[in-house]
């Protein structure tokens, strides 16, 4: 965990025992005032991001002890009071064939049991996080006019990947053509992902803990120039990109308060917070409106915001922060990532519970579409290409099911006026060799549609990546044993193969083995056109990798 991260999580865990007591249930099993605080902590690091700290449930179950809702004019209840400290030790340690993964090889046997009897206990609210907060919370180390006026390094800017190095709580930029490590930088705690400024001279990224750093590429080394802390449970980050704006605002989303909150894009002044409370799409409260995934529009000046519980899609317009202007978007249920069509007027994002797909149209700022998939739909950001028999498609893997699904996408080109009839349809699902999907990508220029597993239960497939040959979509994908290829020892925990991310060129793919935080990881690039290795990034530094972005590809939102 970064140094900048630790005292912040413990001083937000030493504030939510006092502002949120665990009121313990008459039936739940003891516990001690320090195991406890153990398991809130477990809780947060492993579990609140798909069942919600106030165990509502959302990609994963309700786990709240008691809970009674009514189905078919029935009503059912149920709770992990129910469901006991053996049966949860149980599900816990091997995981469940709805998504749960097993944490047998993640948590010890202690663990499990200290889990299994903390959820049958009243959730502990955290304290909210205000505008002030975050006031107190921003760090400017560099003001803008200290800063370099030009770059002062000699590296192609254009093709630096920024890398998660997940359990490490930092960041590392990587050189595209060189592929060589050129700064390990301190960041939030497991960060989730990095997005680029406009300009391309800034990396932002945001940690799991919600705190929000802005690394300048101009200096000799990249240097973090400001930090700011967003709430205590954070996933997005995203800049203003249009005409005019570009680098002037930031935005970020967190899990916990449910809200989301803009900044200068150049200082991290904290401007504004919006709450995401309110009612979901099937018109109930909804206490805990998580913000998932966050996007800006190429095409007006303003920001996607999708909003996990009550599946409603914000359009923020930020030409006017004081009188802040939004459009709210019915769509569906747990909306979690996505990534545009390639005319970029569509936004594509999963409403992963539902089973469903929904397509924003931000030109007219309408929902377009709500297109059902097979399970647990995982795009990432998704991935566009020319479909032979259909085609503008963008894609979507699966976490629940074996298929990738491709979704017809309207274009206003011509030539592709005779396909207006699939629009808005899933046209083929590819067969993947099991679930476990999280992330899929193609390029332009590839004739290549890279897809992982790392979720998968089978050591074999969670080490591969699948490769598909989008000009004959009826063969069978190639496997890439990218665990094998690295070279690296066998390890006892299955080093996970995912996030392909693609050089600026198009003709390289990195894919990065997450490993145990004790096991050596590594970064492991292939040659796209021939699928050879071409280089095996590995150092002692690199723990955990995880998500991986290209400065060009994720500016210009290609893939
Ligand atoms: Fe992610 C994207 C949330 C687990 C790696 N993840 C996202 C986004 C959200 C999200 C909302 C979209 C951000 C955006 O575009 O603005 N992820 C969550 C969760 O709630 C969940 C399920 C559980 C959790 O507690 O976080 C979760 N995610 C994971 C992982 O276990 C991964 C594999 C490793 C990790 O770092 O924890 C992981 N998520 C990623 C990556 C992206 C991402 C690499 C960006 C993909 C991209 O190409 O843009």
């Amino acid at each position: 965990m970064s140094t900048i991260g630790k005292p912040l999580i413990a001083g937000l865990f030493a504030g939510m025992s006092m502002l949120g007591m665990a009121v313990a249930h008459a039936a739940a099993p003891d516990m001690t005032a320090e195991e406890k605080e153990a398991a809130k902590k477990i809780y947060f690091e492993r579990c609140a991001g798909c069942h919600g700290v106030l165990r509502k449930g959302a990609t994963g179950k309700n786990l709240e002890p008691h809970w009674e809702k009514t189905e078919d004019g029935k009503k059912i209840e149920g709770g992990t009071l129910k469901l006991g400290t053996k049966r949860l030790e149980n599900i816990i340690a091997f995981g469940t064939e709805g998504g749960m993964v097993n944490y047998d090889d993640i948590l010890t046997a202690e663990e499990i049991n200290l889990m299994a009897r903390y959820i049958q206990h009243t959730p502990d609210i955290p304290p909210e996080f205000s505008l002030q907060d975050m006031k107190d919370s921003w760090n400017l180390i560099v003001p803008v006019a200290e800063r370099p006026k030009k770059q002062m390094n000699k590296v192609n800017l254009q093709n630096v990947f920024a890398i998660t190095l997940r359990d490490a709580g930092k960041l590392a930029l990587v050189d595209g053509d060189t592929h060589e490590i050129w700064k390990i930088l301190d960041t939030g705690y497991a960060v989730h992902i990095s997005r680029l400024s406009a300009s391309g001279r800034y990396v932002y990224t945001v940690g799991r803990d919600g705190l929000t750093t802005i690394i300048d590429m101009w200096y000799p080394e990249p240097t973090t120039v400001a930090t700011v802390r967003l709430g205590s449970d954070a996933r997005s980050v995203d800049v203003s990109k249009f005409k005019g704006y570009e680098d002037k605002y930031l935005i970020g989303g967190t899990y916990w308060p449910p809200q989301y909150s803009i900044m200068d894009g150049e200082t991290l002044e904290p401007m504004k917070v919006v709450s995401t409370r309110g009612q979901t799409v099937d018109g109930e409260y909804h206490p805990e409106p998580r913000v998932a995934s966050i996007v800006a529009s190429h095409i007006k000046p303003e920001w996607v915001v999708n909003v996990k519980e009550t599946g409603q899609i914000m359009l923020v317009d930020y030409t006017d922060i004081k009188n802040l202007k939004t459009t709210t978007i019915e769509s569906a249920k747990f909306l979690h990532d996505g990534g545009w069509d390639a005319s970029h007027r569509y936004f594509m994002v999963a409403a992963n519970a539902s089973n469903k797909v929904a397509a924003v149209d931000t030109k007219t700022g309408k929902l377009a579409a709500l297109i059902d998939t097979a399970k647990i739909p995982h795009p990432g950001r998704g991935a566009n290409f020319v479909h032979p028999q259909f085609g503008p498609v963008w894609s979507t893997g699966h976490l629940g099911d074996d298929v990738v699904s491709l979704i017809s996408t309207p274009s206003d080109e011509s030539k592709y006026a005779k396909y207006k009839e699939h629009n808005w349809k899933v046209v083929q699902e590819l067969k993947m060799p099991g679930a476990g999907n999280l992330f899929v990508k193609t390029h332009p220029k590839s004739k290549h549609f890279w897809a992982d597993a790392p979720m998968n239960p089978e050591r074999e497939v969670a080490e591969s990546v699948y490769v598909f040959d989008m000009n004959d979509l009826s063969k069978a994908p190639t496997q890439l044993n990218v665990a094998k290829d690295s070279g690296l020892p066998e390890s006892k925990a299955i080093r996970r193969a995912v996030q392909p991310e693609y050089n600026k060129a198009g003709d390289e793919v990195w894919i990065s083995l997450w490993g145990g935080k004790t096991d050596q990881s590594a970064i492991v690039i292939y040659d796209d056109k021939t699928l050879k290795l071409k280089r095996v990034i590995t150092d002692p530094a690199v723990v955990t990798p995880t998500g991986k972005f290209n400065v060009f590809n994720t500016m210009n939102d290609v893939y």
